[in-house]
């Protein structure tokens, strides 16, 4: 029997990290707009998070920073010279174009895919369409980047379809509104897209016809397509993994999460007998408190000795009725047995909690291998990495300092050195 295994591929948070403030309807970007951030700490807590999955037995890769300012993007939008002329014009006549160009949001993998695993399609492949990320700028011109990354490293064909994305018009933000039931994990599963209806106070980012249009394309034929409930985007879930995990036959959700939760329900319990919903009460966790915690943007997985562990940000351990709910109801009775607590705090700070950092891919042994394997980690690669980072990183990005020259040089010279050692196997 073909056996499968998750990989995490986690986006590796790249030099120009900082907080501009740039996704209306994203909570804790608003609140932390305008403060210094860290990106040299930032990248050695993503780092952290990875190095904790390997050590908890689990797959393990990673997808690269983007090129940052994209000099092509703002050359689109009419700025024109040398490079650092075209970043210069930028922030003379529009800084807010040059923040959008330097955005380490790639860092958010989640959003980078929306990825079908094997067993759910129809010709047996698995299949990516990157997001189109249309309805923020800043994140609108990722998929190019993300586009060539998933080509390099799925580039076998024998096993991966790597599609083009979904027309903007229909806005579609990956596997952040995704989610996948099975059990056991390598048997065919029911996919779920999550989409938003607009007119509330905040954008819906995920629209039905992009989530219909991905199915489609990915000949996947057991799929849901449900709709987020408009008080969780008003009260903060800009995506549905800030109040929804899903995970085999685990389906850990808020109580607000979905329009109709009871169809929901129903409906993946036909295809999935033994569904277990973890469903969090209102009464127990107030929405606010979810969302300010990230508790659902937690990672949900299965440990090579097949017991589940949540993988949390740490401002869950200092919420208190989050707190409270995880020590009431995770524990050895299961269904998840374990909590560990991790610091992503600089990407918490910009809405992106360890969940957001990372794209699930359900991957045979064999597909496994046929993987670029300079893009998987082990520790002797995080070990260079970590090395990488400390050497080029900048320790501090101000919002003046989006606009310095030398910010610009170092993010090119860091992603350079970085490239340059994946040349040679990490
Ligand atoms: O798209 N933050 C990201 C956070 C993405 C979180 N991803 C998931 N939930 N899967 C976003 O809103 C803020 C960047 C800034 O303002 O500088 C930002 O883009």
């Amino acid at each position: 029997m073909t056996r499968f295994r998750e990989v995490n591929f986690d986006g590796l948070i790249g030099p120009s990290h900082n907080y501009a403030g740039l996704s209306h309807g994203n909570l804790a970007a608003t609140l932390h707009a305008g403060e210094t951030a860290y990106p040299r700490q930032a990248a050695l807590q993503g780092l952290g998070k990875m190095r904790l999955m390997l050590s908890l037995g689990l797959g393990q890769g990673f997808f690269l920073p983007h090129e940052r300012p994209n000099i092509g993007w703002l050359r689109a939008l009419g700025f024109s010279g040398t490079d650092d002329a075209v970043c210069a014009q930028a922030w003379a006549e529009e800084p807010s174009l040059l923040a959008q160009a330097i955005s380490a949001s790639p860092m958010w993998a989640a959003n980078a895919a929306t990825v079908s695993p094997a067993p759910d399609t129809a010709d047996g492949r698995v299949h990516f369409t990157p997001a189109n990320l249309s309805t923020m700028a800043h994140r609108s011109h990722e998929w190019p980047g993300t586009l060539a990354q998933l080509r390099r490293i799925f580039a076998d064909e024998r096993h991966f379809a790597v599609h083009e994305p979904v027309p903007a018009r229909f806005g579609d933000e990956g596997a952040a509104n995704f989610m996948r039931l099975a059990s056991p994990v390598g048997e065919r599963g029911i996919e779920i897209m999550v989409y938003g209806e607009p007119g509330g106070p905040f954008p819906a980012r995920q629209s039905a016809q992009a989530s219909r249009a991905i199915f489609r394309s990915h000949g996947v034929s057991d799929a849901l397509i449900v709709q987020q409930s408009p008080e969780a985007i008003a009260a903060g879930a800009f995506h549905n993994d800030v109040v929804a995990v899903a995970h085999e036959n685990i389906l850990f959700a808020h109580e607000q999460a979905f329009a109709d939760k009871d169809a929901l329900y129903a409906a993946i319990e036909a295809r999935c007998p033994d569904l277990v919903v973890v469903e969090v009460p209102a009464s127990e966790v107030p929405l606010r408190d979810a969302i300010a915690s990230y508790l659902f943007n937690s990672q949900l997985v299965t440990l090579p000795d097949g017991s589940r562990a949540l993988i949390l940000p740490i401002e869950c351990a200092e919420t208190a009725t989050v707190k409270a709910w995880i020590d009431a109801n995770v524990g050895a009775n299961g269904p998840i047995h374990a909590a560990h607590f991790v610091d992503v705090r600089e990407s918490m700070h910009n809405g992106g909690g360890p969940a957001c950092l990372r794209l699930r891919v359900l991957l045979s042994e064999e597909a496994e291998r046929a993987i670029h394997p300079a893009h998987l980690l082990n520790d002797r690669a995080a070990d260079r990495l970590e090395a990488l980072i400390t050497a080029h990183w900048p320790e501090r990005m101000a919002p003046s300092d989006i606009g310095l020259p030398e910010s610009w040089e170092a993010m090119r010279q860091a992603r350079a050195a970085l490239i340059a050692a994946l040349e040679q196997p990490l």
